[in-house]
């Protein structure tokens, strides 16, 4: 069983990954379950994922990583037990640090080595969150297994570049792909990176 965990800000397109992660490991044949922590408002939630034919898990409101902690372990158990699935992504809040929902799902009994963390750092918003939020933008990539750019479809000429120097200078040999959830664009350059 591999575990992705999705670590982004705020509308950085967790969810709009997720559902195209979750289709092509479909497309594969490989059984997959779907975790979320939705924040509120907008966007996908469980019910539109379960209609779409996927196991879809939505966790009630406040944060994995903090609060929902036991409940996030329990979710975890139940998944294994009642599912089994190859394949489990978690879609934590965009305030989450998905190192500590990483340490949760190893306490889940949950191999670590079979855990990924997959970094998004949204394009359209990148300079604003550096200048407002960088030090906890830091920590939320920190431990990620590979960072995407994501929204290359709506890029400016040299964004791609400052953000990839950007990431090299904090983080030097992470791997950074650029890709669009949106359009598919460079999807299959992820895709070589997972299992
Ligand atoms: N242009 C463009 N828009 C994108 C892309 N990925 C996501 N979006 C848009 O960005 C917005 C937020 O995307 P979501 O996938 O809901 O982001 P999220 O990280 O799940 O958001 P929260 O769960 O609210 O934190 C939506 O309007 C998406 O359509 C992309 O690659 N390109
Ligand atoms: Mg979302």
């Amino acid at each position: 069983m591999y575990v992705y965990i999705l670590g982004g800000f705020l509308g950085s397109g967790k969810t709009t990954l997720l559902m195209k992660i979750a289709s092509m490991y479909t497309k594969r044949g490989l059984k997959t379950a779907l975790l979320v922590n939705e924040s509120g408002e907008i966007g996908v939630d469980g019910a539109t994922l379960k209609a779409e034919g996927y196991d879809a898990i939505e966790l009630p409101d406040g944060c994995i990583c903090c609060s929902l902690s036991g409940t996030l372990q329990s979710a975890l158990k139940n998944i294994k037990r009642d599912i089994d699935p190859e394949i489990i992504i978690i879609e934590p809040t965009g305030l989450a640090l998905p190192h500590k929902v990483k340490e949760l799902v190893h306490y889940a009994m949950i191999d670590p080595d079979e855990t990924f963390i997959i970094g998004i750092a949204d394009i359209q918003r990148f300079e604003d969150l550096i200048k407002k939020k960088e030090q906890f933008f830091t920590m939320q990539m920190s431990n990620a297994d590979f960072i995407l750019i994501n929204k290359l479809d709506i890029a400016k000429p040299g964004q791609i570049e400052a953000i990839t120097t950007w990431i090299d200078d904090k983080f030097p040999g992470k791997p950074v792909q650029a890709i669009s959830a949106k359009t598919g664009e460079n999807m299959d350059k992820l895709y070589e990176m997972m299992q």
